[in-house]
């Protein structure tokens, strides 16, 4: 999944996307570059940014979704709110993708149950004024499952097809970086939620204090992509569905590398391996055993 954000102020490529032709023919490349998906959003969720309002929202999103669909792309819709995702929808987005799993307005999960689209709901402590107070936790990995898991029952419960759920640990949301990497480390404990997994972990905060070490200055956004294609491939290989990044030639590469290497895992043991009894090496008490 490609992103392109139609936004002044993300913090990871705000500003750069911001006008409808512009968007357009990033999302374009970005499918070049290997996106399957191109997630397309006008609101910065970075913490403590300010809302933008509706009409702003619906102004900067609706035509750049349109002028994807029509060439053919399968677009995402990054919003929290249900009338830009009832939009987006109609102009021919595929997917919906609510940092708020539906948290932020209740009129959300209607809107996706009545339309049959896929629906990602990510883990979401709600919005951040000041601080990172909700970011506390005593066992991050238990407490993002039951969570989620919680927001799953109310999406079902609200209509949505259980085969249209997709879920996302929400990485950077009311987390610091330990819990970023704990959550990327025990992503199999999130497969028994029994939904795909989304992985979105492109250039965020956590990927700046591994690369910047414990004293130094962590690198700006745009040079974690290296970083960001790492994950992407550590993912692919825990078996997520899907990672949502900003860059994708390099992430489109470290997921077919990781696709390689686990069919060759699938096809059995290596070639020339012996089988287990059958091996000639040294026993115990033997000269070459006690080297
Ligand atoms: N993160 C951002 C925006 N949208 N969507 C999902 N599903 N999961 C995320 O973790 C997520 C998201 C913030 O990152 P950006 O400002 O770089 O797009």
């Amino acid at each position: 999944m490609g992103v392109v954000n139609v936004t002044p102020d993300s913090f990871s490529d705000g500003g750069r996307w911001f006008d409808t032709t512009t968007a357009v023919k990033h999302g374009l490349d970005l499918v070049a570059q290997g996106a399957d998906l191109v997630d397309v959003g006008g609101e910065s969720t970075r913490p403590g940014a300010t809302r933008v309002d509706e009409t702003e929202e619906l102004r900067r999103v609706i035509p750049v979704v349109r002028g994807l669909a029509s060439e053919g792309v399968a677009v995402s819709v990054d919003t929290m709110r249900a009338s830009v995702a009832e939009q987006a929808l109609a102009a021919g987005a595929a997917l919906v993708n609510d940092v708020s799993g539906g948290l932020a307005d209740p009129a959300m999960i209607p809107v996706v149950a009545a339309s049959g689209a896929p629906f990602v709901v990510m883990h979401w402590r709600g919005f951040l004024e000041g601080g990172n107070v909700k970011g506390v936790y005593e066992d991050v990995v238990t407490e993002v499952f039951d969570e989620l898991h919680a927001r799953v029952q109310a999406v079902l419960e609200g209509g949505v097809a259980p085969d249209r759920i997709v879920v996302d640990p929400g990485l950077g949301f009311s987390k610091q970086a330990e819990h970023d990497l704990a959550l990327l480390a025990h992503l199999d404990r999130l497969h028994a939620l029994g939904h795909p997994l989304l992985v979105a972990a492109s250039r965020k905060r956590f990927l700046g204090r591994v690369l910047a070490g414990p004293e130094g200055e962590p690198p700006p956004a745009r040079e974690r992509d290296a970083a960001t294609a790492a994950v992407s491939a550590l993912a692919a290989q825990a078996g997520a569905w899907a990672v949502r990044v900003h860059e994708v030639r390099a992430t489109a590469d470290a997921v077919r590398v990781a696709r390689a290497v686990e069919a060759a895992r699938a096809a059995g043991p290596a070639p020339g391996t012996p089988t287990r009894g059958a091996h000639p090496g040294p026993g115990p008490g033997t000269a070459e055993g006690a080297r």
